[in-house]
Parts: structure tokens; sequence; C-alpha cells
């Protein structure tokens, strides 16, 4: 596929802080078009926008409020998947938000630095309500974090990976053979983009891996075999990691150096890597599909930029 559009990166969210001291952020759940490659009139839900939400971000210690206010004309909720807060703040099936009602959880950010991510998490319509768009990044900062590239869309990247099916210019919401835990797609977005680029400027380059697909697994690679450093998970970076609070992680010497990694939906990691080439999914064998291999994103590094346009 052409890798011919810049890959979009969601904005840092807005907040503000209030007489208390608490840092508050106003998100709001609504409709809109997109082009996700099919022209600009696919029907999407968005956070703050037409498609995917704003980048949340705290530090550990912070109090925050955020302002959650339904304008999709459907119950939905908003959960913080990987926060640790109160269970009544949590979004889950219990925090409905009624259509045209703000919901306002509050708690105080008390975790290891990570990467999380906001989405739906109602009761039968979670898978939906994420694959039309309702989802979004929560990135928790700490004071003494180790030191990693920090510059949010210039060397931290956030890469949101799902996969669409379309009928026509719509996404199609039939998943047939994984109608119990969502769509399983054929084409796949990266921040919302098809056939996404990146050009990057630094040596070093922090990947924010989420897998927000409804069913697919992923294993992350680069197409040159080039390998990378996994360096946390939405349980914090492994310094933070016990053994056995580890249990999902790659044994101790993949956690160094990798050249691939394998991702359950609804999952976040951060790799870190010199980029010079596509960073590729590769279907696990759960989720079969005719096609074997997706190219995701071309992250291209200033001494390769002569075509502006790659294929693969
Ligand atoms: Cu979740």
């Amino acid at each position: 596929m052409a890798f011919d559009r810049p890959l979009k990166i969601p904005p840092l969210a807005q907040s503000t802080v209030s007489d208390d001291g608490t840092r508050v952020f106003d998100l709001a759940m609504q409709r809109g078009t997109s082009d996700l490659g099919h022209g600009p009139d696919t029907e999407t839900w968005g956070v703050n926008g037409d498609y995917l939400g704003p980048t949340l971000r705290a530090d550990r210690g912070e109090n925050v409020r955020v302002n959650v206010t339904n304008d999709v004309g459907e119950t939905s909720t908003l959960h913080w998947h990987g926060m640790h807060l109160p269970a009544a703040m949590d979004g889950g099936p219990h925090q409905t938000v009624e259509p045209g009602t703000t919901w306002s959880p509050h708690w105080t950010i008390d975790q290891p630095a990570s990467t999380l991510w906001y989405h739906p998490h109602l009761h039968g319509s979670t898978a939906s309500h994420v694959y039309r768009g309702l989802a979004g990044m929560f990135l928790v900062d700490e004071q003494d974090g180790p030191a990693l590239p920090g510059e949010y869309g210039v060397d931290d990247i956030p890469v949101i990976v799902q996969d669409k099916k379309f009928d026509g210019n719509q996404l199609d919401e039939d998943g047939a053979i994984f109608a119990n835990v969502g769509t399983l797609g054929d084409e796949i977005l990266v921040n919302g983009t098809p056939g996404p680029f990146l050009d990057v400027t630094t040596e070093r380059v922090r990947l924010r891996l989420l897998n927000a697909s409804n069913a697919r697994i992923y294993n992350f690679s680069f197409d040159t075999g080039l390998p990378f450093r996994l360096i946390g998970t939405d349980g914090g970076s492994w310094r933070h990691l016990s053994r056995s609070a580890a249990s999902n992680s790659p044994p101790a010497n993949e956690r160094r150096s990798s050249s691939r990694h394998r991702q359950a939906p609804g999952t976040c990691s951060a790799a870190l890597r010199p980029i010079c080439a596509p960073i590729s999914g590769r279907p696990a064998s759960r989720a079969a599909t005719t096609a074997s291999t997706f190219s995701n994103c071309a992250l291209r590094p200033p001494w390769k930029r002569t075509n502006r346009s790659r294929t693969d």
C-alpha cells in the first residue's frame, strides 16, 4: 500500500486548574464524519472531534477531574483503562452517561508513569462504540520517571492501531465470525490515518503502541527486522514491574531488545528504537484473515526521505 498521508497526531487535551488545584479536562463524546480512506463522508464518533479523542496528560500526585458530556445520542460510558482509581470513578458499565448529560469523575493520580487509554465500557456495546471512534490516550507522567524521549508528537509518538471493515464509504460493523468480540477489519488505520507516514527528526523515537482494535492481535515488528526495545506496558515501565506483575511480559532477554512484539486488543505498550522502516502488524493465529501482513505506518528518518510515498 502507499504511505502517502501524514500521520495524524491526536492533540493534547486542554485543561484548566481549578482553585483547589485540580486539573480539569472537558471531553465531549460526539458524532461526526471522517476521511478514513473512503472519502470524507464516513460517519464516525469522536471525543472533542470527529474521530478518536485528544491525549490527556497528568502528573503522578495530581488531582484530576474530567467532565464527560455525552452528545452521541445513545447511552455510553467512558472508562479509564489501566488507571488506579475508586470504582465509582472507573467509567465501567455501572457509570453510564445518558445522552445530553455530563458525568464528572475525579481522582488522584497515583501510579507509575504509564501509557493508558480511555474508551466506552458500556455493557454489550463497548466494541461498537470503540469501533466507531471513541478512544484516546491518557499519559501519566512522573517526576523521577525514566529519561526517555518525551516531546509529544516529535519523538514521543502515539500509535493507535485499529483495523476497519468498510461497506461502501461507511464503517461496516458486521463482525460475522467475531461478532462476540466486535468487528475484525481488513484495513489498518493508525491514529485514524490510512496509509500514514511520519517524518521523524531524532535518532531515538518512543512509540506508544495502543491496540485499539476490537478483535485483532498484532505481532509488531519493523519490515527490515530491526530490533527495538520494549520499555513498558500499561502497567508502567519495566523498572516498576515485579516479575509476578509482569505475567504477560516477554522473557527477560526480550525485554532489552526484540524484533517482534505481540499485542492483544485493548493493551498499550511503549517501544524505543532508532527508526528507519515501516512498522508491520502480522495477525496472530487466533484472528485468522486472508491477508498475512499489514504494514501500518512508514516512519521515515531524514536520510531516507527521497520518496514521499513509499509503497509496500
Ligand atoms: Cu479497557
